[in-house]
C-alpha cells in the first residue's frame, strides 16, 4: 500500500461527499467542523472494491489471525461481505437488535466458543461503536483482539480500545486526510487548521479512565507517534514562545518559509528589498553593521514595513560575548538592535550567560533569539557534542530561545523553530567556504523549517522572481513533508 494509493483514495472520497466540511453532529452530540460519511460507498462499487481491498492489504500486512470478520453495523457491513466472499473468509453479523421470534441470536453465523473474532469498522471517533460491537461478541463467548478502521478521526479511539485490549489498526488518519486534501488544493490551509485544532481539543479518552493521570492524550499523542504537526499546529502548541507562534503563524498564511538576507550596503536598498520582496517572505534578515548609513529614521521604516507585509526582522548580529557585553550591545549603541529588530541571534561559546545578557533585555520586549547550533561554512567546529550542548542550552532558556541556526532538524520539540542558511536553488560554494544546500534538501530532506537565502536573491536579475520561486520551492518541499508524514 503506498502513499500514491492513500492519496488517491482520500481525493475519490472527497470526489464521492464521503468528506464534508461545515458543521455536523455526531453520534455522541458533539458538533464537528469535519463529517465523514461512508454510507454513501453504497452507490459507487468501484471505489467500494477499492476501499475493501485496503482493508483486506492491512489485514494481510498486519498478519492477523482469527477465525471470522465481523462488520459493525451498517455501514461496514458491505465492506466485511465483499472482504469474506472475495477471500473466503468465515463473516459474522451482529444484529443491532435480537428478533422476538426463532433464536433470538444477537450473532448470526456459525462460530465456536473461544473463537476469535476480527472487527471491520467505516469510522471511528471514541471507539465506543466497535466496542459496543465487541461486548455483544464477548456475551457469545468470542475473542475480539484486532479491528480495522477506514478512518481514524483521531480523537482517542485508538487508545481508549488499546485500554479494553483491542489493537485498532486505521489505514487513514484525518490528519493525513487533511494534508492530501491541501496539497490538493481541495481545502485551503486555514480550514485544515480549524479542523486540525478541533481534532486536538476534542480527544473523547481521558487516560484517567486507565492510569489515573489528568494529562490531555492527544497533543502527546500525535507527537509521540511522530506525526508532522503542520507550522499552523505548532502555532498553536501550548507551551510556544508568543513570538515563534506569530512567526509560525505568517508562514502558513504567507505560505512562505523564506527568509531573505538582506546583506546590502545601503539603507535605501534595504528598505526596497523590503517593500517589493515583503509579500513573499516570513522574515527579513538583516546585518545592519554593514550598512554605510544606518539611521533610526531607517530602522523605523523597517519595522513599518515589516507591519505593512506582515514579516519579522531577525538581525544576523550573533552575539558572542559575556552576558554583561552582550546586554549593551544589544540594548545601545548607534543600533539599538532591541528597539527594532524581533528576533536576534547568539553563539553558545560563552556559555548560558549569554542568553541571560540577551534576555534581560529582548524577554520584557517580547523578543525572541535563535542560537547558532551548526554553521553552514566549510570546517565549521559547531558540531558534534557542541549541537548537543547547544540544544540543551536552548531548551534550559525555552523563554527567550525560539529555536535555531542549523543544517538540520536537531530539536524533537515542535516549539523550536529551525533555520538554515546556505541555501541556492544549485548545491555549491563560494570561494570563502560559504556551502549551499538546496531548499528540497534542507526542508524535506533535513527537515528544517526556515530557508535563509541571500545571494541566489540578491545576485539574480529579478529579485522579486527569485524570490518567488525560492518561495515556491521551500513551500512545496514543507508541503510533501508534511504530507508524507505518518505513514
Ligand atoms: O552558518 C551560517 C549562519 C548564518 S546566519 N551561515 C550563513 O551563511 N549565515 C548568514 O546567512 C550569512 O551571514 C549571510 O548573511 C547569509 C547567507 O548568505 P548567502 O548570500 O550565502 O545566501
Amino acid at each position: 500500500m503506498d502513499n500514491v494509493c492513500i492519496d488517491t483514495l482520500i481525493l475519490k472520497l472527497h470526489d464521492v461527499n464521503a468528506v464534508k466540511f461545515g458543521e455536523y453532529k455526531l453520534k455522541s452530540g458533539m458538533m464537528t467542523p469535519i463529517y465523514i460519511d461512508l454510507r454513501v460507498l453504497v452507490s459507487h462499487p468501484a471505489l467500494m472494491n477499492q476501499v475493501s481491498s485496503f482493508i483486506y492489504q492491512r489485514v494481510h500486512d498486519e498478519g492477523l489471525q482469527f477465525d471470522s470478520v465481523c462488520g459493525v453495523p451498517y455501514t461496514a457491513l458491505p465492506l466485511a461481505t465483499i472482504i469474506c466472499s472475495r477471500h473466503e473468509l468465515p463473516m459474522l453479523i451482529r444484529r443491532k437488535e435480537a428478533k422476538d421470534y426463532g433464536t433470538k441470536r444477537l450473532v448470526e453465523g456459525s462460530f465456536r466458543e473461544g473463537d476469535t473474532c476480527l472487527i471491520i469498522e467505516d469510522t471511528v471517533t471514541s471507539g465506543s461503536s466497535i466496542l459496543e460491537t465487541a461486548e455483544v461478541l464477548y456475551k457469545e463467548g468470542l475473542k475480539v483482539t484486532d479491528a480495522i478502521v477506514l478512518m481514524d478521526r483521531e480523537q482517542g479511539g485508538v487508545e481508549m480500545l488499546a485500554s479494553k485490549g483491542i489493537r485498532l489498526h486505521p489505514i487513514i488518519s484525518l490528519f493525513k486526510l487533511l494534508n492530501v486534501l491541501m496539497a490538493a488544493e481541495r481545502i485551503d490551509a486555514k480550514t485544515a487548521q480549524s479542523v486540525r485544532k478541533f481534532l486536538l481539543d476534542n480527544n473523547t479518552f481521558s487516560p484517567k479512565e486507565k492510569n489515573g493521570n489528568d494529562a490531555p492524550a492527544t497533543k502527546k499523542t500525535c507527537v509521540e507517534q511522530n506525526l508532522e504537526l503542520s507550522y499552523g499546529d505548532r502555532a498553536e502548541l501550548g507551551n510556544i514562545h508568543p513570538l515563534a507562534s506569530k512567526l509560525l503563524k505568517i508562514m502558513e498564511e504567507k505560505q512562505s518559509n523564506l527568509c531573505v538576507s538582506a546583506d546590502v550596503t545601503s539603507s535605501e536598498e534595504l528598505l526596497q528589498l523590503a517593500e517589493s520582496l515583503g509579500p513573499k517572505i516570513c522574515m527579513l534578515k538583516t546585518h545592519v553593521d554593514i550598512l554605510k548609513d544606518f539611521t533610526g529614521a531607517f530602522s523605523q521604516k523597517l519595522q513599518a514595513l515589516a507591519e505593512k507585509h506582515d514579516f519579522l526582522i531577525f538581525e544576523d548580529r550573533k552575539f558572542a560575548d559575556i552576558g554583561n557585553t552582550v546586554k549593551h550591545q544589544y540594548e545601545g549603541g548607534m543600533y539599538q538592535i532591541s528597539s527594532w529588530s524581533h528576533i536576534v541571534n547568539a553563539h553558545a561559546v560563552p556559555g548560558p550567560g549569554v542568553v541571560k545578557g540577551l534576555s534581560a533585555v529582548g524577554k520584557p520586549l517580547g523578543r525572541g533569539c535563535l542560537l547558532i547550533a551548526q554553521m553552514s561554512s566549510q570546517g565549521s567546529l559547531a558540531t558534534g557534542e557542541y549541537t548537543k550542548a547547544v540544544l540543551q542550552m536552548a531548551e534550559e532558556n525555552s523563554d527567550f530561545v525560539i529555536g535555531f541556526i542549523c543544517g538540520s532538524k536537531i530539536a524533537k520539540r515542535p516549539e523550536f523553530i529551525h533555520m538554515t542558511p546556505g541555501v541556492q536553488m544549485k548545491a555549491g560554494g563560494d570561494l570563502l567556504g560559504q556551502q549551499y544546500t538546496t531548499p528540497k534538501e534542507v526542508i524535506y530532506n533535513k527537515g528544517s523549517d526556515v530557508i535563509i537565502v541571500g545571494r541566489g536573491v540578491l545576485e539574480a536579475s529579478d529579485r522579486l522572481e527569485a524570490a518567488e520561486s525560492y518561495r515556491k520551492s521551500g513551500w512545496d518541499a514543507y508541503t510533501k513533508r508534511v504530507t508524507q508524514s505518518g505513514q
